[in-house]
This record gives structure tokens, C-alpha cells and sequence, in this order.
């Protein structure tokens, strides 16, 4: 496989980005190789500056759920750009958007629109607080809610990747102001949220963990976690930047049938444009300013280009049987996954939930981060790079998803397939 363009670019990057690259993830460390730079997608596949093509699994990491480029999205992307980029004032698309978003997920009721998950859930972390008048935030080992610095303790995602236990810069006491405990135990889940001495405002959660691999709740851990809230009166937040309009049109809490009070969404409710949002209950929403007290704003908040791509791809995944497909071929996906690793002497656990999988390379079964660290990150660096060098780009981190979108046919994962299954025999010696 050629590689020079995207060696040169790297070594001019490093001088000039730290590491190289925009995100840590990318630099492709774990995985023991040097970033390819990209020139383009489409549908499935990406292309990078060498002209190497690869059949994508990423999906930039989430939001390409129709794959990229789809034509509707561009056409709505230009179409948009041709009467300007940003406003910083209120315009069309964002009501329109915000009425959509509140249709699909009954939990929402109001939503305010910002430029990341990140942003999403730092600002539904500080409503919270407004709204309990507390200070601590639960939340659990291996989930990762992006970068603000209550989230950095015990985090999935590139902190895990790169083994950094925390992160110099976030102050001590944001760091005890978070709590974060075992996802999927619910002894320690009622134990803590029950400590009279915890003043805790929110637990915020990714109902399936998508940022140390996937991983399932348990049978009640979400039905536990919300009736314990309830009754505490803690502010419960579902972080589905990763799993909203994914798992179904409504997200995780409609697959599990949850109702948060707050929700963080992101990735494709932007069709691969910045954009991120919060939304919930209309009595804890009203606090936002400048309705009420909790400040929070954003030039770019409501962008007319993210609005326009974000509707443009709601419209295609609300078409009836689209999330039915989607299940079913990720579903066959998983299964024959399953087979290759079962005939195989290799070590591995699938988790799948919808079109979100895992192969661990752990004999055991996945469950939480302790479990997730159990997989051995030195085979999954071998496999990255036999799969990429057989044309299959898969995230360069062990503790991430991979995702199915509406553009792989049963051809493409049947590539997918007969490539980890060769990829596999070469892991045995
Ligand atoms: N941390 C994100 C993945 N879970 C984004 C990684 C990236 O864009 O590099």
C-alpha cells in the first residue's frame, strides 16, 4: 500500500497540530501505525491522499449513518450555503430541526442547539446543577462524554486508548465533584445515589456505552437507574450523542424504553456537519438563559448549513423500514462475525447493539470498563492493521464502535467478513 502523501503530511502536521492530528484517537497510536490522511468519502467507502480506498467502518465515528456524501445532504448543504453560512441570529431551520427532534424523542420537550456532543453535555451537566442546586455528577468508568473537565475522570474514548488516568489541567475540585462508578452495577448504582452525603445533582450515562467498545446495559440497569432518580430527585441525562437517531428514530431510550429528563445528542442530528444538542422536560430547560439563570450561548449555535444537513438526514432515516433494514443487516453482520470468531482459536467477544459492534479480543464477555481492559489491545493493533492493509478501516482503538450504515451492502460486509476471517487465521501465530 502506498503511503507517502499521507507520511509527508504528517510530518508537517506534527510541527504544526500537537501529535499531528485534531484528536488524539486518530493519530492511530494503539494500533502501532501512522495516520493515512483523507482525500474523500462516499457512501461506504474512503478514499485517503495516497488513493488507497477502504471500506469504512467508522463512519466519522458515528453520524455517517446513510454513509457519505449522500446526495440529499449535499443538496441540502449547498442549497443552504448559497444564502449564506451563519447568521448568529435565529433562522428557519433551527425551529424546524427542533420541532423534529422533540417529535422523535417524547423525553424532549425543549432543545437548544450548540457545536458538539462535548458542548451538549458539559452545558446539561451545568442545567442540572441550576436546576437541583447540587454540585456532584455520577458517572460511570469507561463512558465518555466528551472533554470538559468533569468528564475526564475514569473516561472511555481516546482516555482510555492512550491509558491517561485523568488529565493535568482539570482542577481537584471538579475532579471531586465527580463521581464515577461501575456501569451495569446496580448494587453500587443504589448505594451511591442513596449516601446521604453526596449532594449529587445528575447522573449522566450513555445507555449503551459506545466509547470503551460497546457495551449492552444489563437487563434493568437503565429501568434501576431511572427510578432511582426519580424517587431521589436527581436529574437523570442520556448522553445519545452516539446512539440517538442510531438505535432507532427516538435513540436508546426509545429502543429500552426510557424516559430521561435530559438528553445530549450530536453526530447525525448534524449530518456530519459541528453541531450538538440538549434538550428535556420543559420545567428543567426554562432555566436556560435567557428564559432563566443558566447561562449559555454560542455564535455558531444553530448553524444554518448543520441545521439544513442534520433535516436533510432525518428525512431520509424517518422513511418507513429504514431502521428495520439497518437491523437486519447489522444483525446478520453480527452473526457471522460470530461464526468466523467461533471457528477461529482467537480469543473474542462481539457485542452488538443494532448497527453498533465491538469485536474484544476477550475470552470472557464484555460487560463494563473493568471487563473491556481486560482485551488484549496488542491482537486488536495487529488486526487494525492487517484489515487496513486488506482495505477495511476500522476504528483505531480497541474501546470504540464500529458502525453499519445504510450504504454497506451485503457485499460490502461480506468483504468485511471474508477479511477478518483471514485476518484472523494470521492472529493464531
Ligand atoms: N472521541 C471520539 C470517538 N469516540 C472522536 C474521535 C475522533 O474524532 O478522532
Amino acid at each position: 500500500m502506498k503511503t507517502e502523501a499521507s507520511a509527508q503530511l504528517f510530518t508537517q502536521a506534527k510541527a504544526l497540530i500537537p501529535g499531528g492530528v485534531n484528536s488524539p484517537v486518530r493519530a492511530c497510536r494503539s494500533v502501532g501505525c501512522d495516520p493515512l490522511f483523507v482525500a474523500k468519502a462516499s457512501g461506504c467507502t474512503i478514499t485517503d491522499v495516497d488513493g488507497n480506498t477502504f471500506l469504512d467502518f467508522v463512519g466519522s465515528w458515528g453520524p455517517m449513518i446513510l454513509g457519505h456524501a449522500h446526495p440529499e445532504v449535499l443538496e441540502a448543504i449547498r442549497r443552504t450555503a448559497s444564502d449564506g453560512t451563519s447568521f448568529g441570529a435565529p433562522s428557519p431551520l433551527e425551529v424546524e430541526l427542533a420541532a423534529q427532534v422533540c417529535a422523535a424523542m417524547p423525553a424532549i420537550e425543549m432543545v437548544r442547539f450548540v457545536n458538539s456532543g462535548t458542548e451538549a453535555t458539559m452545558s446539561a451537566i451545568r442545567l442540572a446543577r441550576g436546576y437541583t442546586g447540587r454540585k456532584v455528577v455520577v458517572k460511570f468508568d469507561g463512558c465518555y462524554h466528551g472533554h470538559a473537565d468533569s468528564f475526564l475522570v475514569k473516561a472511555g474514548s481516546g482516555v482510555i486508548t492512550l491509558g491517561i488516568p485523568g488529565s493535568p489541567g482539570v482542577p481537584d475540585d471538579i475532579v471531586r465533584n465527580t463521581l464515577s462508578i461501575p456501569y451495569n452495577d446496580v448494587a453500587v448504582l443504589e448505594q451511591t445515589l442513596r449516601d446521604p452525603s453526596l449532594d449529587i445533582a445528575c447522573v449522566i450515562v450513555e445507555p449503551v456505552a459506545g466509547n470503551m467498545g460497546v457495551v449492552a446495559p444489563q437487563p434493568g440497569f437503565l429501568q434501576t437507574l431511572r427510578e432511582l432518580t426519580r424517587e431521589l430527585g436527581i436529574v437523570l441525562i442520556f448522553d445519545e450523542v452516539i446512539t440517538g437517531f442510531r438505535l432507532a428514530l427516538g435513540g436508546a431510550q426509545e429502543r429500552f424504553g426510557i424516559i430521561p429528563d435530559l438528553t445530549c445528542l450530536g453526530k447525525i442530528i448534524g449530518g456530519g456537519l459541528p453541531v450538538g444538542a440538549y434538550g428535556g422536560k420543559r420545567e428543567i430547560m426554562s432555566l436556560i438563559a435567557p428564559d432563566g439563570p443558566v447561562y449559555q450561548a454560542g455564535t455558531l449555535s444553530g448553524n444554518p448549513l448543520a441545521m439544513a444537513a442534520g433535516l436533510a438526514m432525518l428525512q431520509v432515516v424517518r422513511r418507513p423500514g429504514f431502521y428495520e433494514e439497518l437491523e437486519k443487516k447489522s444483525a446478520w453482520f453480527g452473526a457471522e462475525l460470530e461464526k468466523i470468531a467461533a471457528n477461529s482459536s482467537v480469543p473474542t467477544t462481539l457485542n452488538r447493539v443494532g448497527s453498533m459492534l465491538t469485536c474484544f479480543f476477550a475470552a470472557e464477555p464484555v460487560v463494563d470498563f473493568t471487563s473491556a481492559l481486560r482485551a488484549d489491545t496488542d491482537r486488536y493493533g495487529r488486526h487494525y492493521r492487517q484489515m487496513l492493509a486488506n482495505g477495511i478501516w476500522l476504528a483505531p482503538s480497541q474501546f470504540e464502535a464500529a458502525f453499519v450504515s445504510a450504504a454497506h451492502g451485503r457485499q460490502h460486509l461480506q468483504k468485511a467478513l471474508d477479511m477478518t476471517e483471514s485476518s484472523f487465521k494470521k492472529l493464531i501465530v
